[in-house]
């Protein structure tokens, strides 16, 4: 035991739990009779917060509640969970899991379009409903001669980008900053960038300041050929919009890895065929989850051992 106290709102994976434990007091709200009576007992004494998506939002109304709070540790790269504005204020540090992520991700983004343009969800569909003895599967849509344009070009847009130039397309890009090291074209807006490609891939964090980025104008922009990927957050897609797009023949197809309510997935996109869907799984393996975990456990040690947080946030840094 230690009397650092930290406290979990949801649950993390066990390998974090048990760090935590052995390093730290740690407190499991989810396993509290009564989350509120706990935290007028104990939350004065909290000095860490173990966040994830799981527990909600983190912002002024928990703060109130964890006056001597110093760090909270996020469990993934993107914090729009929580508000690090309001954190910043207070003189909390907010740290997320940068670098630890960004190859599987990029993976992931390049799976779900390939399995988006050439429809091998539903060509598994097709065999398993014992439909290939009776015709050959339809010819699908292709990524030759395409130009991918991707929304985002931070650290895992990067690593999509580079895996993209093994498949010989055009890349194109939009974020607020040109970047000067890399020769892809870029272009000043959303619109323009998916004026420019006929698939647009979305990797920009989420938050107010990219809520549907992607809007029936970027979706009209894309065209009828159009492919739309979103691996970033549902809150940058206007999900309506989207919607309408697919069914309308606004755009071909999308494939969607993250949604404005998860794990609520509309019915309507649920019944189209022009979509894969996934269920938010970007970093979602053994291997990057636990180096996620790590982070985040390495964070809080660092912080109470050393003053220093490993990777803070910039609002917070
Ligand atoms: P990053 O390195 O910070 O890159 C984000 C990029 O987005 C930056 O290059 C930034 O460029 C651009 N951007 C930010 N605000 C923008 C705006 N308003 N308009 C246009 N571009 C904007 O972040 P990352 O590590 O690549 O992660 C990106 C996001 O991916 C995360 O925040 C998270 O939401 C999402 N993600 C999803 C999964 C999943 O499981 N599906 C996993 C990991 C991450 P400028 O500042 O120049 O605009
Ligand atoms: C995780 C993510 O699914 O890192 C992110 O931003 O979206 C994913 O890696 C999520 O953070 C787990 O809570």
């Amino acid at each position: 035991m230690n009397d650092v106290q930290i406290l979990m709102p949801a649950p993390m994976p066990a390998a974090v739990i048990a760090a935590l434990d052995a390093r730290f007091t740690l407190h499991r709200l989810w396993e509290q009779p009564d989350a509120d009576v706990f935290l007028a007992e104990h939350g004065p004494h909290m000095r860490g917060l173990a966040a994830n998506t799981l527990a909600g939002p983190v912002g002024p109304a928990l703060f109130d509640r964890l006056p001597v709070l110093e760090i909270v540790a996020n469990f993934g790269v993107g914090y729009d969970n929580i508000d690090a504005g309001a954190a910043a204020a207070r003189g909390i540090t907010v740290t997320n899991t940068p670098g630890v992520l960004d190859a599987e991700v990029a993976d992931l983004a390049i799976g779900l379009l390939l399995a988006t343009i050439r429809r091998l969800p539903q060509a598994d569909r097709y065999v398993r409903d014992g439909k290939w003895v009776d015709a050959p599967f339809p010819l699908s849509p292709t990524l030759r001669d395409r130009t991918v344009g991707i929304l985002g070009l931070g650290a895992i847009g990067r690593q999509i980008a580079r895996r993209l130039e093994g498949f010989d397309v055009a890349i194109a890009y939009h974020q607020r900053t040109p970047r000067d090291d890399v020769s892809y074209a870029y272009h000043d807006s959303p619109v323009a960038l998916a004026a420019a490609c006929d698939v647009l891939i979305a990797i920009v964090p989420g938050g107010d300041g990219t809520r549907h980025l992607v809007d029936g104008a970027v979706l009209a922009a894309l065209g009828r050929d159009g492919i739309l990927v979103n691996v970033a957050r549902g809150s940058v897609v206007d999900q309506p919009a989207l919607i309408d797009a697919l069914r309308d023949g606004t755009i071909l197809a999308a494939g969607l890895d993250v949604y404005a309510d998860e794990p609520h997935v509309p019915d309507d996109l649920r019944a189209m065929e022009n979509v894969v869907l996934l269920p938010h799984l970007g970093s979602a393996s053994e291997h990057t989850r636990a180096a996620m975990g790590r982070l985040v456990v390495d964070n809080l040690v660092s912080w109470f051992d050393r003053g220093t947080a490993l990777t803070p946030v910039p609002e917070t840094a």
